[in-house]
């Protein structure tokens, strides 16, 4: 059974209208939702939810976060997005993503046939392009943080909290182990990019996360990219603090309209130590320092943190799905330029991207009103004893 306090089809979670100042270009304040995920009450997820609280051995600033909480009421709603992973697969049974799974409806798993006609024996969950089989186990783990960041159940009381409540995510497996550095490139080749992208696309992916690097300028992915101006990609900038002006970095250099490419930051609104970066051809930055998702079970681990432009990328795919979930008419260039025009221009990330540090709830108001909410910075909640009063969930 379900509290009836909030309604028959709204799980129960903390719904508030705003009691503070500042909030929207309407002079209204926001309301916001506080999910009941333990790493969300219990501040590990400060991407989401930042409240000043250490990280590591670094204190944040308040607000640097990619401030969802205000947008999860308009999202909760939303119509499910489908983002498609080009990664190392993704732990399935993982009971904080397998409510956020993908199915192709047409293909039956396990008779060894090809049900809906389109090559791929019982491609039910997305398909290994890289063994070419419908075995999608994640060894590494790495496919597995991302989807958690973008897909990770919202308020069902375990785990984390992930960007977009109304999602369904689609691996599409092309790597199988870090490459020589921390970079996950040339691993696979060309081909493998290839006809992931094109199985994204063929079923309805309107988001491709990219969380990997390292392609030669040669490759064809550019071309591909350019072709398909009706989806969103989002690359990762890469891990070797250098600027991209100077070291191009494919795909995320590819000239592209649709692309977003993503730096990570830190806490305190900075330039994550080893994030790439270029004040042209590097879009946006995100959360990708101690960043707390879900693992594949290796070793018992079903959560951890990790860091990177991987993680950084995961946070705006996300909050373009989200946009797309709440907004599904909207074109992938309106996606882009919203989130671009509802970034926070803070001080530590000038000359470093172009538009500042992602801020979902600036862009849908963007996406919706053509204007974002210039403010929402200062709007903070604060609150006097307990900073969660949850409501408690029941079943
Ligand atoms: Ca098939
Ligand atoms: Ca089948
Ligand atoms: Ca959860």
């Amino acid at each position: 059974m379900r509290s009836t306090l909030l309604g028959l089809l709204v799980p129960t979670f903390l719904l508030l209208d705003g009691g503070c100042t500042g909030g929207g270009s309407s002079g209204t304040t926001p309301s916001f939702i506080l999910p009941d995920d333990p790493a969300f009450t219990n501040l590990e997820q400060w991407g989401l939810y930042n409240l000043g609280q250490d990280v590591g051995v670094v204190d944040g600033i308040i607000g640097s976060d990619i401030r969802i909480i205000y947008a999860w009421p308009d999202a909760w709603s939303g119509k499910p997005v489908l983002v498609a992973l080009l990664d190392s697969g993704l732990f399935f049974e993982h009971p904080d993503l397998n409510g956020s799974l993908w199915e192709n409806q047409d293909e039956q798993a396990g008779n060894g046939l090809d049900d809906d006609g389109n090559g791929l024996i019982d491609d039910l969950h997305g398909w290994n392009f890289l063994e070419n089989n419908a075995d999608l186990t994640d060894r590494v783990g790495h496919g597995t943080h991302v989807a958690g960041i973008i897909g990770a159940g919202v308020n069902n009381g375990i785990g984390i909290a992930g960007v977009v409540p109304r999602v369904r995510l689609l691996p599409l497996k092309v790597f199988d182990r870090y490459g020589s550095s921390e970079e996950l490139g040339a691993v696979t080749d060309d081909a493998h990019y290839l006809r992931a992208l094109h199985y994204a696309i063929e079923m309805g992916a309107r988001v491709i996360n990219n969380s990997w690097g390292g392609i030669p300028s040669s490759s064809q992915v550019g071309a591909f990219l350019d072709d398909h101006p009706e989806t969103v990609f989002v690359f990762a900038a890469g891990n070797r603090n250098h600027d991209l002006e100077a070291f191009p970095y494919y795909p995320a250099s590819f000239p592209c309209k649709t692309c977003l490419v993503v730096a990570a930051g830190n806490n305190r609104d900075e330039l994550w130590s080893l994030s790439n970066y270029g004040a042209v051809s590097v879009d946006i930055a995100a959360p990708g320092y101690e960043i707390r998702s879900t693992l594949s079970g290796v070793e018992g681990r079903y959560y951890g943190e990790l860091s990177g432009t991987s993680q950084a990328a995961a946070f705006v795919s996300g909050a373009a799905a989200l946009l797309w979930s709440v907004q599904p008419t909207a074109t992938a260039a309106e996606i882009c330029a919203a989130l671009l025009e509802g970034a926070d221009r803070v001080p530590g990330l000038q000359g470093k991207v172009v538009a500042g540090r992602l801020n979902v709830t600036s862009a849908l108001h963007s996406l919706r009103d053509g204007a974002g909410i210039e403010d929402l910075a200062s709007s903070h909640f604060f609150f006097s004893g307990s900073p969660f009063l949850l409501l408690s969930r029941v079943r």
